[in-house]
């Protein structure tokens, strides 16, 4: 079968072999607290010092980290597809666009952005963020918050999103629960299941598992290569 549009959905089990911590590790707890707890703007307006710190130990593990095969087999899909590849990602890593990817949509933000709550700039932003931290457009302080979608937020670029889910031949999804909403709906977004393939490449089957038509359980820097390998055409004969 030859597809002439992919969608890529990606999460933390994309980054697991790069050293970043799923949120399934430790139960999905941070220092004691739930991630859900920490990830609000509610936390942040009870205590953003605690969520600053929380964005500031996770944008400094970015300089320690460094892509996975998987990733770089899905920056050579993109260059090498002679048809569209689109590149969602829940990640906040920088891991994809250090791979090569150009043309990724982070839906829920960028650890390395901040963003200024009272003038709306978004920032390039690889040091820690803290209260005392001045916006670089209206010089206001305490202004800046990580450009991370929280939970209870709405992700960013939806609308493109589900525009390039009802279009594609393909949805694969790589290294993700299934357990957070929306992108765990994804699948079930894609053009009338009969017209376009679903693939779901996991450690494990993930709570939405029985919605994809195929599955490919095992680490993502062993099976994505070999799965680009294949929507390349690579190693076919003839
Ligand atoms: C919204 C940024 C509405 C933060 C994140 C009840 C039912 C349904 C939905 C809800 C509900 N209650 C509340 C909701 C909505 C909520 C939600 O889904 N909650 C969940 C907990 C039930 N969703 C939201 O709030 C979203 N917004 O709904 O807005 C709205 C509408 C109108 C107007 C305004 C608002 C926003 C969700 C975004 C939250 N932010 N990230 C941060 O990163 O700090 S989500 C966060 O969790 C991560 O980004 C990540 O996406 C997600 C965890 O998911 P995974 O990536 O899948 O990671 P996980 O660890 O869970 O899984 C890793 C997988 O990899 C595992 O399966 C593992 O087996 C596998 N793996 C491990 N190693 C490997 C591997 N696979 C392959 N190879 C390996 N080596």
């Amino acid at each position: 079968m030859r597809y002439r549009e992919i969608v890529i959905l990606t999460g933390a089990g994309v980054s697991a072999e790069s050293g970043v911590r799923t949120f399934r590790d430790n139960n999905g707890l941070w220092e004691d607290h739930r991630v859900e707890d920490v990830a609000t703007s509610e936390a942040f307006a009870r205590d953003p010092n605690l969520v600053q710190r929380f964005y500031n130990l996770r944008r400094n593990q970015l300089h320690h980290i460094a892509p996975n095969p998987a990733h770089l087999a899905l920056a050579r899909l993109e260059r090498e597809f002679d048809g569209r590849v689109t590149l969602v990602t829940q990640n906040v890593d920088d891991l994809h666009e250090r791979a090569g990817s150009r043309d990724v949509i982070h839906m829920h933000g960028e650890l390395r952005r901040v963003r200024c709550t009272r003038c709306d700039t978004v920032h390039h932003w690889l040091d820690d963020c803290t209260q005392r931290s001045r916006c670089p457009n209206c010089g206001q302080a305490p202004s800046l918050r990580p450009n991370i979608v929280w939970f209870g937020e709405m992700p960013f670029e939806m609308e493109a999103i589900h525009d390039r889910l009802t279009r594609c031949d393909l949805f694969v999804s790589i290294g993700t629960s299934g357990s957070v909403y929306p992108a765990a709906g994804f699948v079930s977004n894609v053009r009338h299941a009969g017209e376009a393939h679903t693939i779901e490449v996991n450690l494990e089957p993930s709570a939405g598992a029985s919605r994809f038509a195929e599955h490919r359980n095992g680490k993502a820097g062993a099976l994505v290569p070999v799965l680009v390998d294949e929507l390349l055409g690579v190693g076919r004969s003839g």
